[in-house]
């Protein structure tokens, strides 16, 4: 049993997320990418949003991990290595992981997320939960680092749960899927999570949940800006704004100034102007048919090999290959 975590969040990181930061708040409209909502408190308020009434996507996808992981784990050619992209607490793959374990296969698990916290509380975790377990930690941004997973000779599964492909633009999701359909080797399987289309009202309502649980997690990206580059946002000057697209058959999350305000973040020495009711998006989660999922697969060198869905057809894991 070991756990090693290497963590690629640098000074160059910093720069990144500077850079980053600056181009969104100077585009029209405004935008922030989501990636920098999970700071440690950011994580521990998805956790909560996971176990909210209106927030069905985690429940659907343990449902079918509960009761599908062993035939997954088949389906995948029995591989002993899990490597798990955005794996945040890792609370569902436990279902994975035990099957593996029940085959005899398992041998590393491989998380990589964003947030250093929540790896090494998750490796810890797990070490303890599957004695003889490796666990190879990767704290880094999976768009910039991910051929940084580890290759080798055994057969490999990339989990990708949540619906978190979701949170990507159109072209970002098809270089990353790329990306991941060049990792793998002729065994070698994907596994994603995607959230379905539905209707409406219940999507606005896993986005802007009665508690306001997930108003709070998407303010707080306001006080990631102010605890990390030196911002003065006041977060109850702004209102969480959750929306479906229908066109582009997404929820579109944003943050609605209440009032006209300037904003001062100081390391990027930058102040910028908020009219009252100017909207800036934080998020977007988009959500798929199994023929756009079947069609981003396939325009990235991917195959489908499977497709698991919860008993009310909410949601859907898919098994995918290369060619
Ligand atoms: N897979 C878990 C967590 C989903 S929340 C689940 O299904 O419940 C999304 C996770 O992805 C968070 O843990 C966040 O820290 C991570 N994440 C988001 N953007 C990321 C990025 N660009 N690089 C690495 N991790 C990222
Ligand atoms: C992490 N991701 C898949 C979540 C989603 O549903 O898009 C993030 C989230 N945002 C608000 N609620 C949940």
């Amino acid at each position: 049993m070991t756990i090693a975590i290497e963590v690629h969040l640098d000074a160059d990181a910093a720069a990144k997320m500077a850079d980053d930061v600056r181009a969104g708040l100077c585009a029209y409209p405004k935008e922030v990418a989501p990636k920098y909502f999970y700071d440690d408190r950011g994580s521990r308020l998805f956790e909560q949003i996971t176990e909210l009434p209106e927030y069905y996507p985690t429940r659907a996808e343990r449902q079918i991990l509960e009761r599908r992981s062993a035939e997954i784990h088949v389906a995948a050619g029995c591989p002993s290595t899990l490597i798990e992209l955005g794996s945040g607490s890792a609370a569902k793959t436990r279902h994975l992981l035990s099957a593996m374990r029940d085959c005899d296969s398992l041998d590393t698990y491989v998380p990589v997320d964003i947030s250093e916290e929540i790896t090494e509380r998750t490796a810890a975790e797990l070490v303890d939960e599957y004695p003889g377990l490796d666990v190879h930690g990767l704290v880094c941004d999976f768009e910039q680092h991910l051929e940084r997973v580890p290759h080798g000779t055994d057969q490999r599964m990339i989990a990708f749960l949540g619906g978190t492909i979701g949170n990507l633009y159109p072209r970002q999701r098809h270089a990353f899927l790329e990306r991941i359909a060049a990792l793998l080797g002729p065994g070698d399987h994907l596994l994603l999570g995607t959230d379905l289309i539905k209707d409406r009202a219940r999507l606005e309502a896993a986005y802007d949940d009665s508690a306001g649980i997930t108003a709070e997690f998407n303010k707080n990206v306001l006080a990631v800006l102010n605890n990390q580059l030196g911002a003065d946002f006041d977060l109850d000057s702004f209102e969480h704004v959750a929306r479906y697209d229908e066109e582009a058959e997404r929820m579109d999350i944003r943050l609605r100034s209440l009032a006209d305000q300037d904003v001062r973040l100081d390391d990027l020495d930058l102040e910028i102007t908020f009219s009252a009711g100017e909207e800036m998006r934080t998020e977007i989660s988009t959500k798929f048919s199994r023929e756009r999922l079947e069609s981003a697969y396939a325009g990235a060198g991917l195959e489908l090999r499977g497709w698991f869905t919860d008993d009310a057809g909410d949601y859907a894991l898919s098994l995918a290959g290369v060619g």
